[in-house]
């Protein structure tokens, strides 16, 4: 049974974010927010200014370990998530990708089987030994009470933007490929599975203390195909890195995936599920109380751009929801760029009690 322990005293893991995942239940919850570093702080801007563009700052791990450094001086949030990008993948694996100042990402599209052969894992090495590099850096200069979370994207959201070639709303390119040619599509989820694999394995090695697999496009699949390119995919990488690093809590975020999400965590094996903005209450509250995970979530970002009573008001809702569970808090997606970061220390301040 969990044991229940006060944030000011009792057996709380060295590093309190990952306390929910050895079992106990915190009276402050740990917080952490995706897209922590980034555009809203000035920091941030000056530094990938600095660096001379996006891809540049992933890659040099000096730049890289201090912007995921940013936040955590700022406000002191229980874990930091290296800096770095889902595309880092792809892109190591040879698929041209740029990124425009203000824009989003351009790849050149991955749609045949051809496209796919151009492709090299045998090419990920120098790409992935710079990103291990950082962690390895964050490790040494995080403080010691600050859990580094590692990451990639879950292979069915890397592949929509391989096929797509850019961010779109609808992903309608991996789809038609899925429905049209399955088994050429299972082909690059499987080498986005055994690349992710490394990839992840790579971070724990050189000191993440937690991972996340981020599917940012989860909830546009229905249910078989869900099934197939969500859940399998993801199943077999938390598998594979349990068995190499048992104590290494992996978070699954099926962003859109709603009541599949209950599925979602009982089938891949995830210690940690990240609900979005639109997870009813009754969901987070307690649907996942018969599985064995920690539930993460789900201020929505636009509260935290309006900040104030609106953003009070939600953040005590969902504490109290939360009160007494494995809970992490968190936003339901990413800090928009128009965030104040005032209200982001106010956050902070009002999910510590003040
Ligand atoms: O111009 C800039 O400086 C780039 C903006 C930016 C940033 C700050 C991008 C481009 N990526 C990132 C960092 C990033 N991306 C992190 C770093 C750590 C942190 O959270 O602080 C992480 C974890 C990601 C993950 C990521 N990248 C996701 C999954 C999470 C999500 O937000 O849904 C996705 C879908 C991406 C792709 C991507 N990279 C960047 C952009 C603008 C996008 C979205 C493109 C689109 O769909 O239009």
């Amino acid at each position: 049974m969990p044991s229940k322990t006060s944030s000011r005293g009792g057996p709380v893991a060295k590093r309190r974010f990952l306390a929910p995942f050895a079992g106990e239940t915190l009276a402050v919850p740990p917080i952490w927010l995706m897209r922590q570093a980034g555009r809203y702080l000035p920091e941030y801007r000056a530094t990938r200014e600095k660096a001379g563009g996006f891809l540049n700052l992933c890659y040099t791990p000096e730049l890289a370990a201090e912007v995921t450094l940013q936040p955590i001086r700022r406000y002191g949030f229980d874990a930091a998530i290296l800096f770095s990008d889902i595309l880092v993948v792809p892109d190591a694996l040879g698929q041209r990708l740029t990124f425009a100042a203000g824009e989003g990402p351009q790849l050149e599209p991955v749609r045949t089987l051809a496209d796919l052969g151009r492709l090299d894992p045998g090419k990920t090495g120098d790409k992935f030994g710079r990103v291990f590099e950082t962690v390895a850096r964050l490790r040494q200069d995080l403080p010691d009470e600050t859990a580094l979370i590692g990451f990639c994207g879950a292979p069915w959201t890397v592949a929509t933007y391989m096929v797509q070639g850019e961010g779109s709303t609808d992903q309608a390119e991996a789809r038609l490929w899925a429905y049209r040619d399955p088994e050429g599509f299972a082909r690059l989820i499987d080498l986005l599975v055994d690349t992710s694999i490394g990839y992840l394995d790579g971070q724990v090695k050189a000191g993440a203390d937690c991972l996340q697999i981020f599917d940012t496009w989860a909830g546009t699949l229905p249910d078989s195909e869900f099934d197939r390119w969500v859940v399998e995919p993801t199943r077999r990488i938390v598998s594979t890195i349990k068995e190499r690093h048992p104590t290494v809590p992996v978070i699954g975020f099926p962003r859109g995936a709603g009541a599949s999400s209950l599925w979602y965590v009982s089938e891949t094996g995830v210690d940690g599920i990240g609900c979005d903005t639109a997870m009813p209450p009754y969901m987070m509250g307690e649907a996942f109380d018969g599985e064995n995970v920690v539930v993460q979530g789900n201020l929505d970002p636009l509260l935290l751009v309006v900040g104030g009573a609106a953003m009070d008001e939600r953040v005590d809702e969902i504490l109290e929801l939360m009160d007494g569970k494995r809970f992490i808090f968190n936003l339901g997606h990413g800090i928009v760029p128009q965030t104040p970061p005032e209200h982001v220390a106010r956050l902070v301040e009002r999910v510590r009690g003040g």
